[in-house]
């Protein structure tokens, strides 16, 4: 049978593909076990500076995989909170707290949990022709994978509670115009353009841009107070890269710099 997922790693950037397209790329076990491998392998290698996550076929992902989900009359329902423990949170975690810049190329239809893996990503641009769906609550569940989080904090409440109650599909224009993605842009170039900004993003203050993600990461949680605290801490650090040093002397000597991640 074909491998449940795909993964390479080129010019800095690992790739991450879902390559379950009969099922528009819905979890299984399967393949949470092999996103679980390549999460690892991607945090573990030092030549990575970037991760775009994208899928095959005509959708990005439909969230978890049904079929493993139907009870007979009788039979104990699963236990989900298990399953978000062990597969979905630690999957979301790793995503979000990766050292490097994330790109998520939405390639169609993003549904349940597969919407909000999206949404976790730091840079998303959807094909105009994807989607995105917050199918839970038609299902009897909550927004899981971060959704309760990340909606608000980038829709705001009014439209979270929209998305989330009534699980409609929204298309990627709206989605770009309320803020919820970076861009959405034609289907045919989605590939080219998503990979064209992982390389380049592979190629900048690697240090710096996960110094970046911390700030914006903690800024929900702290006062205004709180986060310049928070700025002045981690500037100290971006302060003592090689990066940094490098990034002035060009300025200085008007040349383009050449970045290590360092
Ligand atoms: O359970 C836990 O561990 C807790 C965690 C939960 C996380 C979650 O993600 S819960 C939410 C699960 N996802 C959904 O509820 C979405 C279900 N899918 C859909 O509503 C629709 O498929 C879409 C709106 C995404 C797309 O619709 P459409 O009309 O473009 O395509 P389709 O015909 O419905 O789907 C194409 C095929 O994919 C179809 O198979 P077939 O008939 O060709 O053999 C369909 O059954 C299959 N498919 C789509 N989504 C799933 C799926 N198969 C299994 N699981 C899916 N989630």
């Amino acid at each position: 049978s074909q491998a449940p997922l795909l993964y390479t790693v080129e010019d800095g950037v690992a790739c991450i593909t879902l390559n379950r397209p009969d099922s528009l790329n819905s979890f299984n076990t399967e393949m949470h076990a092999e996103m679980r491998k390549a999460l690892k392998a991607v945090r573990q290698d030092s030549s990575v500076r970037a991760l775009l996550l994208t899928g095959n076929g005509r959708g990005f992902c439909a969230g978890q995989d049904l079929s493993d989900r139907s009870v007979a009359p009788g039979e104990q329902a699963p236990d989900l909170g298990e399953s978000l423990e062990k597969r979905y949170n630690p999957m979301l975690r790793a995503l979000k707290d990766m050292p490097f810049p994330t790109i998520c190329a939405v390639n169609g239809v993003a549904a349940g949990a597969g919407a909000n893996i999206a949404l976790a990503c730091d840079i998303v641009l959807a094909a105009r022709s994807a989607s995105f769906i917050q199918a839970f609550c038609k299902i009897g569940l909550i927004p899981d994978s971060g959704g309760t989080w990340t909606l608000p904090n980038l829709v705001g409440m009014a439209r979270a509670k929209g998305l989330a109650m009534l699980g409609d599909k929204l298309p990627a224009e709206t989605a770009e115009q309320w803020g919820m993605i970076w861009r959405c842009v034609d289907d045919e170039a989605l590939q080219e353009e998503a990979m064209n900004m992982a390389r380049h993003l592979a190629t900048q203050p690697t240090r710096g841009l996960a110094l970046i993600k911390r700030a914006l990461h903690a800024s929900s949680d702290n006062s205004f107070n709180e986060q310049l605290d928070l700025e002045r801490d981690l500037q100290r650090l971006a302060g003592r890269t090689e990066d940094y040093r490098e990034g002035v002397s060009a300025f200085i000597e008007k040349r383009r710099p050449t970045f290590k991640g360092e």
